[in-house]
C-alpha cells in the first residue's frame, strides 16, 4: 500500500524545494521515496524525478498547438493527464511500494475548484495510494491581517476541494523576522482559535471592508478546520517534524518496519508489503501520542526564527563547524591507517590464559 504526498500550493510557496528536501531527507533514513513532476512547466526540476509529466505533455507545446496562453494551457494539460491516467498508473506500478512525492504546479486553481486533479486523486486513492495534500503557504502572508486572511480562504477552499487529510504548512519560516514584528505570537497564526482579533488590524486597513472581513473570520471559524504547521527546508528539525505529522496523516505511522517481527500465530504470507503484515507494536499508544520534539511547538519555531534568530544561528554554525571539524580527523586517521597498516601482531587477539 504506497504513501505519499500531494504537494500543492500557491506560485513560489515552495513545492518543488520542499519535494527535494523530502528526498534527501527519506534518502538519508533509509526510507525508499520517489518524486513525480506533474508540473509541465517545470524546467529546472531540482530533484532526481522518478516520473516526468513532461514526457507525457508540457505546457510549450500546448500552447503553441492551440494558442493558449500558460494558465489555460496548464489546466490543459492537467485534463490531458487526467485523459490519459493509465500512463501515470503504469509507471507508478512501476515503482513499487515507495513513498511518493506528487510535485503539482502552482496554479491555485488546480487544487481549489478545477476538478482534473481531484479526479486524478480520486483515482490513486482507489488504485490504494494513502495520499495527504500537503498545502505550502508562504509564511510571509501571516504578516499582514488581510493577506492571512486569504491564505486561510485558500486553504480552507484545497481543503474541502481536495477531499484529503490535508496539512497547511507556513513554508521559509526562516525568512519570517524579514517582514517586520508579527502582531501576535506565531501560535495565533498557526493555531487558528480566535480571528477576533484581527478586527482591529482589518478594519483600520480597509475600513469600507470590515464587516465583510468578520464575516469571512467567522465562516472560517465556524469550519474549524484550518491550522498550520511550519516549515523551513534547510532545517532538519523542522523537516522531521513535519513528517511525523504527515505520517500520522496517512496513517503511515501504522505502519512497521520492513523487518519487523510478526506476532505469534498470526498469518503472515511470504512477500506480502509490510504495510499489510500484523506486528507486534503497540500502535495505538505509541503512535497516536502527541507529536513532542524539537520544532513541534509553535513557540519552538518563534524561538528559532523569530526571537533569538541570531543566537540560534550562531550556534548552529558553530554545531556545523565542531562537525566538519570531527569528519576532518576522523578522514586524516583513516589516511594514517591506510599509510601505516597495523602490522598483524597487534591486530591479532591474544586470548588470556
Ligand atoms: N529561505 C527559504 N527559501 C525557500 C524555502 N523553500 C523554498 N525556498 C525558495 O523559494 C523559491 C521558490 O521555490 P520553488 O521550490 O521553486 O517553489 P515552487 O512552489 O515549486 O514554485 P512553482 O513551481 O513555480 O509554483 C526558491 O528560490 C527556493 O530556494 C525555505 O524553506 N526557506
Ligand atoms: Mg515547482
Amino acid at each position: 500500500m504506497p504513501f505519499g504526498e500531494l504537494v500543492c500550493g500557491s506560485p513560489g510557496s515552495g513545492k518543488s524545494t520542499y519535494c527535494y528536501g523530502k528526498y534527501q531527507l527519506f534518502n538519508a533514513l533509509n526510507r525508499p521515496i520517489a518524486v513525480v513532476n506533474l508540473d509541465p512547466a517545470n524546467e529546472n526540476i531540482p530533484y532526481p524525478c522518478a516520473i516526468d509529466i513532461a514526457s507525457l505533455v508540457t505546457l510549450d507545446d500546448v500552447m503553441k498547438e492551440y494558442g493558449l496562453g500558460p494558465n489555460g494551457g496548464m489546466l490543459y494539460c492537467m485534463e490531458y493527464l487526467e485523459a490519459n491516467y493509465d500512463w501515470l498508473e503504469d509507471r507508478l506500478r512501476e515503482l513499487g511500494d515507495v513513498y511518493v512525492l506528487f510535485d503539482l504546479p502552482g496554479q491555485v486553481e488546480l487544487s481549489t475548484n478545477h476538478e482534473s486533479v481531484k479526479k486524478i486523486v480520486q483515482k490513486l486513492t482507489k488504485s490504494g495510494f494513502r495520499l495527504a495534500a500537503v498545502h505550502l503557504c508562504d509564511a510571509h502572508y501571516v504578516t499582514d491581517a488581510s493577506k492571512f486572511i486569504s491564505v486561510l480562504m485558500l486553504s480552507l477552499r484545497a481543503m474541502l476541494h481536495l477531499e484529503l487529510p490535508h496539512i497547511n504548512v507556513l513554508s521559509k519560516v526562516d525568512l519570517i523576522n524579514q517582514y517586520g514584528d508579527l502582531d501576535f505570537n506565531l501560535d495565533f497564526y498557526t493555531e487558528v482559535q480566535d480571528l477576533s482579533y484581527l478586527e482591529n488590524a482589518l478594519s483600520s486597513a480597509a475600513p469600507r471592508y470590515a464587516a465583510l472581513n468578520m464575516a469571512i473570520c467567522s465562516l472560517i471559524e465556524d469550519y474549524g478546520l484550518v491550522g498550520f504547521e511550519t516549515l523551513a527546508v534547510e532545517d532538519k528539525e523542522s523537516m522531521l517534524h513535519l513528517t511525523r505529522v504527515i505520517d500520522k496523516a496517512t496513517g503511515c505511522v501504522f505502519v512497521p518496519s520492513a523487518n519487523a517481527k510478526v506476532p505469534e500465530g498470526a498469518d503472515a504470507p511470504k512477500g506480502v508489503p509490510s504495510s499489510q503484515r500484523p506486528n507486534e507494536y503497540g500502535l495505538l499508544s505509541s503512535a497516536m501520542a502527541p507529536l513532542q520534539g524539537p520544532r513541534s511547538d509553535p513557540r519552538d519555531v518563534q524561538e528559532r526564527w523569530l526571537d533569538a534568530k541570531d543566537e540560534w544561528d550562531a550556534w548552529e554554525k558553530a554545531q556545523w563547524r565542531r562537525e566538519g571539524q570531527l569528519v576532518q580527523e576522523a578522514a586524516k586517521k583513516a589516511q594514517i591507517r591506510e599509510r601505516h597498516p597495523p602490522s598483524s601482531s597487534q591486530t591479532t587477539n591474544t586470548q588470556p590464559s
